[in-house]
């Protein structure tokens, strides 16, 4: 959802499944508006041409190339195979997990201007896993445990709606894995 009075998004939520993999990202160029959705179109058109199982450095690699000269970018990427969930953020786009315990870890800097080392996060997968993934237009205190019993939807549709911060532009992104992975 776009920021309150702007009626262009610059966040972008990109899926890829393969039959390998499931690729999830969460865009979030920096500032609002229409600059930013162009950054954030630059960024989800070279995220819909990665293979999900080059790997998260190959994908936020690439989307680094691609808005390199552009206005910069937050990218939570993440890849779950049949039995590993691996990702990386650069910014503050954040993840939280349950069912597996995922040592989710942010990489400062900004994608297409500067990132410092990137700080890759795994898990072994075996359990069931739900994914919650949040740009900063959405307030960071809830609990996974007040909608474990709530399906992908409306969870993500209640999370937006008490966290939602009208000043940015706000995404939530709501996953769960069973047998074989597939969301
Ligand atoms: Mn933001």
């Amino acid at each position: 959802m776009p920021r309150e009075g702007e009626t262009v998004n610059g966040d972008r939520v990109v899926i890829r499944t393969s039959d390998a993999a499931t690729m999830l990202c969460v865009v979030d160029a920096l500032g609002h508006g229409p600059h930013a959705a162009v950054a954030a179109d630059t960024a989800a058109n070279a995220l819909e041409a990665c293979d999900p199982s080059r790997g998260v450095e190959a994908i936020v690699a690439e989307t680094h190339a691609a808005l390199r000269g552009r206005r910069g970018a937050c990218l939570l990427a993440c890849v779950v195979s049949a039995d590993l969930i691996e990702g990386a953020s650069v910014g503050n786009v954040e993840l939280r997990a349950s069912g597996v315990d995922v040592p989710f870890v942010l990489t400062p800097g900004v994608v297409g201007a500067r990132i410092t080392r990137l700080r890759v996060f795994r898990a072994r997968l075996g359990a069931p896993l739900r994914l919650v993934a949040f740009s900063d237009g959405i307030s960071a205190k809830f609990q996974m445990s007040e909608y474990a019993d709530f399906s992908p939807e409306a969870a993500c549709r209640a999370i937006f709606d008490r966290g939602r911060r009208p000043h940015d532009d706000a995404t939530v992104l709501v996953a769960d894995f069973g047998a074989g992975n597939q969301p």
